[in-house]
């Protein structure tokens, strides 16, 4: 990995320093204050004379954690079509994350969705050519859409849908799991357009053996082998034929962009985003769990049962990831903000809760001693993130970090840790913190 390209062209970029291209490289894991570094309580008072700033409620800060204003990083890297501030966390293949006061809108624009690719994606695209074939033992028989025949065919729907890859956070995972190094920005939630998965299905004649669909796609697998699938992932008939599962062809009102999915890709709404196949040409219907690319192995698999950090898991203790976890981000401010004394600081993000809806979204300055409650707006729709916003006193001058915790329709609320450590580092639902420093 290190050796591609893209490692070399930062290096070569950043002749004069170093440390600026492997904090380009591996994110926030090699900054000067390592994410990883376990800090003594000693090294709190050293933190604060680096902020400038006293830290009021150090002694509630646990162990281990680093101030969020080191934990920031705002280097960029240019993707087409994508805004300059997205983060690169892999090159070959492309895999961005937007930083998190980059999704401070209620509908995830285009250019800030991120993208999370595990194969080379697809060129010289041709939507008027584009066919998704029906297939699989558990459909009665083979069909085969052009675009426009799903359009002119079925209904269409347009529904806002969280997608969030995951590994989402898989960087605060210790011991580290050596795959994307996401921080929190693999997520987003724009509209999508399409058609229903099961009227599709349902079109055709699904068998009553079904229990699961698979997905297939145009991209190719990195190792340039035809015959590989980069990823083949599906979902269960019960997700499958849910009323917001969408054969999308439009995000936002307009062609889905081409890192994403385009001209075609399914949405499955919170649910792990590898669920939500891009470059979409072939769906099939199964007796048995689909057993594609990705589907098989440790890939979106959690232990079935808790396991010691750093554990080996063999397959068979593994189970599918299936819908995300209760989360949130704050999108605005930006960590790093700073107020003056007596000034209340606006704060807003969202919340999300894979297949169910969020109850409440709480607030701290002091490290979870003490929470404030959040106005929650409703969903725009079923499996579409929600919004938050508050407005938060500090008790004097300092510097602070302000935490955000969600709790889910069931009651399950995030950690303010990262949960627990899974070989393949999914699954961080650990709560958002930003800096803020009050003089
Ligand atoms: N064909 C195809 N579909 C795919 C992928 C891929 O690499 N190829 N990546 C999956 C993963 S792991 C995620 S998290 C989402 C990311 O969607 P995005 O890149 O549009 O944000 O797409 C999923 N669908
Ligand atoms: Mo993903």
């Amino acid at each position: 990995m290190k050796n591609s390209n893209f490692y070399r062209g930062i290096h070569e970029l950043y002749k004069e320093d170093p440390e600026k291209a492997d904090q380009l490289i591996w994110g926030r894991e090699v900054h000067p204050i390592s994410r990883r570094g376990f800090l003594k309580k000693s090294g709190l008072w050293a933190m604060s004379a680096a902020l400038g700033a006293n830290i009021p409620f150090a002694d509630n800060m646990p162990g281990g954690l680093i101030p969020a204003a080191f934990a920031d990083t705002s280097d960029s890297f240019n993707i087409a079509g994508k805004h300059p501030g997205l983060i690169v966390v892999n090159d070959r293949p492309v895999s961005a994350e937007t930083p998190a006061h980059l999704l401070d809108d209620f509908v995830t624009p285009a250019d800030k969705l991120f993208i999370r690719n595990n194969g080379i994606p697809p060129e010289n695209i041709n939507p008027a050519a584009w066919r998704l074939r029906i297939e699989g033992e558990s459909i009665k028989s083979h069909a085969q859409f052009s675009l426009e025949d799903l359009k002119r065919k079925f209904k269409h729907y347009t529904y806002q849908l969280t997608i969030e890859c995951a590994g989402n956070g898989r960087s605060e995972f210790n011991p580290p799991v050596l795959e994307g190094q996401w921080t929190v920005g693999a997520v987003g939630c724009p509209e999508w357009t399409g058609v229903r998965l099961r009227d599709v299905l349902e079109s055709i004649g699904i068998k009553d053996d079904a229990v699961y669909i698979g997905y297939y796609g145009r991209d190719t697998h990195i190792s340039g082998k035809p015959g590989h699938e980069p990823i083949s992932r599906g979902v269960p008939m019960s997700k499958a034929l849910e009323d917001e599962t969408l054969i999308a062809w439009a995000m936002n009102g307009a062609d889905i962009p081409i890192m994403n999915g385009h001209p075609l890709r399914l949405v499955c709404g919170g649910w792990s985003g590898s669920t939500s196949g891009k470059w979409l040409n072939k769906i099939v219907v199964r007796n048995k769990v689909h057993d594609g690319e990705k589907m098989t192995g440790l890939s979106y698999k959690l232990p079935c049962h808790p396991v010691e950090p750093g554990d080996k898991v063999t397959e068979k203790d593994m189970c599918i990831i299936e819908s995300m976890p209760v989360k949130s981000l704050i999108t605005y401010p930006k960590t790093g903000a700073m107020i003056k004394v007596g000034q209340k600081l606006p704060l807003r993000g969202h919340a999300w809760a894979g297949d169910l809806s969020v109850s409440a979204v709480d607030i701290s300055n002091d490290f979870g001693m003490t929470w404030q409650r959040c106005n929650l707006q409703e969903p725009k729709n079923r499996l579409a993130w929600q919004h938050w916003q508050a407005e938060l006193d500090f008790s004097g001058p300092g510097y602070y970090e302000v935490w955000a915790r969600a709790t889910d329709s069931a009651g399950k609320m995030q950690p303010m840790v990262v949960p627990g450590w899974n070989p393949k580092g999914y699954l961080n639902n650990a709560c958002h913190r930003i800096a803020v420093k009050v003089v």
